[in-house]
């Protein structure tokens, strides 16, 4: 009885609840307000590693230490390292030799999703403590279309030093202000408990600034003070990362690792994207590369956050490979993207044997390697405007000890055609091989071209007589000084068993 009575009750005053609500509901009716729109979120509801629809695990820099000689090996894929439990995702950084290194963790980016232009990006986190860690939420060029670090710009929506307790730092690169420099522009934060209490980091990114906030409080500005890419690379699209790294230039300069306790852990609640609904409509730009087209409905403008859906289909002898673009989801050859912004999105094709990931360079380094043996030679590669750029200041002994890989298996009695673009500064050698991704590196194939000032398509065709699943293309750059970009590399599987054609 008593229970009905309560329930009564409770029906009651829902109903006033609702009667007011529906009383007062006139804003329903009209125009959203300008506010932020969820477009992204990763909850990390579920178990297990983090979903691979939108995380990439980050290895490449292993071998070089990352630009900061860090003392970890990030693994690719190993829950001991990246899980997501409970609701959140953990990083965990412990102590154990891999890859040469004596600590292990993961870095992980969105960048699969394309990146995104303008909006709110926010992580709710637990931060790891002790000297010499080092964990970051921080976001990159898609496309570093202004050249590498520092030229494409780094937005540091969070790091923690472990040397420097009860810190936050929001940092902003560009090639006019950087940590290389000393010019680097940001602020540093003091805040409690940040190893036993969840804090939520944010920037707000709009065409003409950036807004840091801490737990809702904004703790500094960066305004665009030009046009200039110097100043401002921020209008490309950029991707997310979660690290965890140990060590760095700067952690041993000021004391080393010492005896911090391991494992630490990093969780993350949850990281979200919004894009600013500004109430206005806008236009979206599709566009497909050759081989495919992308069907969707086309309009002359969107109206505000409405989400278009996209399917990108290939001509026969095509595939589809990726997208590019600020989308909200990608399911292969399906996206849907909201449009707050005039955007243009992207879908890629290549012919169906193309073997190569990205060869056109218009993602950045994605799915490719750089390697530079920097105990022998000193070189920056990178891509620049839609092609790979290699600065190669001191020269080693050997081609290799500059290196540009993507993996690719090989096949006996299969003919390949390897073809590229190439371009230097001063007349060069570079070397290609297909080789063994993995010791002793032996070559299959080996082939050394002269590079001229003007770009010109280079090619070469061999059988290989051995299998090998695990094996690579490879671009050496490493015996002589100067500049040389690559653009449009291919290889193509051009016969099964007929070596005496001569390309498609
Ligand atoms: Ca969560
Ligand atoms: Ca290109």
């Amino acid at each position: 009885m008593i229970v009905m009575a309560r329930a009564r009750r409770y029906m009651i005053f829902l109903f006033l609840f609702l009667a007011l609500l529906t009383a007062g509901g006139n804003g329903l009716s009209s125009p959203p307000e300008p506010g932020w729109v969820l477009v992204w979120a990763d909850e990390f509801d579920g178990e297990g590693l983090p979903s691979p629809a939108y995380w990439t695990f980050e290895t490449e820099g292993n071998q070089w230490g990352w630009g900061n000689n860090e003392a970890q090996f990030y693994t690719d894929g190993r829950l001991e390292n990246a899980r997501v439990e409970e609701g959140r995702l953990i990083i965990t950084a412990r102590k154990e030799p891999m890859g040469g290194k004596e600590y292990t963790s993961a870095r992980i980016n969105t960048r699969k999703l394309g990146g995104w232009l303008y909006g709110r990006f926010e992580a709710r986190m637990k931060l790891p403590s002790g000297r010499g860690i080092w964990p970051a939420f921080w976001m990159m060029p898609v496309d570093n279309f202004y050249g590498g670090w520092p030229a494409g710009g780094e937005i540091d929506i969070m790091e923690f030093f472990g040397f420097i307790p009860e810190t936050i730092y929001h940092t902003i690169h560009t090639s006019t202000y950087n940590h290389r420099q000393g010019t680097q522009i940001g602020t540093k934060v003091k805040v409690a408990n940040l190893h036993d209490d969840y804090h939520l980091y944010a920037v707000e990114w709009f065409p003409d600034r950036f807004d840091f906030y801490l737990d809702e409080k904004k703790v500094f500005s960066y305004e665009k003070t030009g046009d200039h890419p110097a100043v401002w690379p921020f209008d490309r699209h950029f991707y997310l990362i979660l690290n965890c790294a140990v060590g760095g230039d700067w952690c041993y300069q000021m004391g080393g690792i010492g005896d911090t306790p391991f494992p630490q852990v990093l969780e993350v609640d949850y990281v979200r994207v919004y894009k600013w609904n500004d109430g206005k409509p806008h236009t979206l730009q599709v566009a497909a590369t050759e081989g495919g087209r992308v069907y969707y409905g086309e309009k002359e403008v969107y109206a505000p956050g409405e989400e278009v859906r996209l399917r990108a289909e290939a001509e026969p002898g095509y595939k589809f490979l990726y997208w590019s673009g600020g989308l909200s989801t990608v399911h292969g050859s399906e996206a849907t993207i909201r449009v707050f912004n005039d955007t243009t999105v992207r879908a890629h094709f290549a012919p169906e044997a193309e073997m190569l990931k990205n060869g056109d360079f218009e993602l950045g380094l994605l799915a490719w390697n750089r390697w530079v043996d920097t105990d022998a030679a000193a070189a920056e590669v990178f891509t620049d405007q839609g092609a790979l750029r290699v600065d190669l200041k001191r020269p080693g002994k050997h081609d290799w000890q500059v290196q540009l890989t993507q993996a690719v298996p090989l096949a006996k009695g299969k003919t390949y055609r390897v073809s590229f673009d190439a371009w230097a500064r001063r007349r060069r050698p570079v070397t290609v091989r297909l080789n063994q991704n993995h010791p002793p590196y032996a070559a299959y194939a080996r082939q050394t071209f002269t590079i001229d000032k003007e770009k010109k398509i280079y090619s070469f065709t061999v059988t290989i007589d051995e299998d090998d699943a695990d094996s690579r293309l490879e671009f050496d750059f490493g015996q002589a000084r100067g500049t040389v970009w690559l653009d449009n590399v291919s290889m193509e599987v051009i016969t099964d068993n007929d070596s005496s054609s001569g390309g498609r």
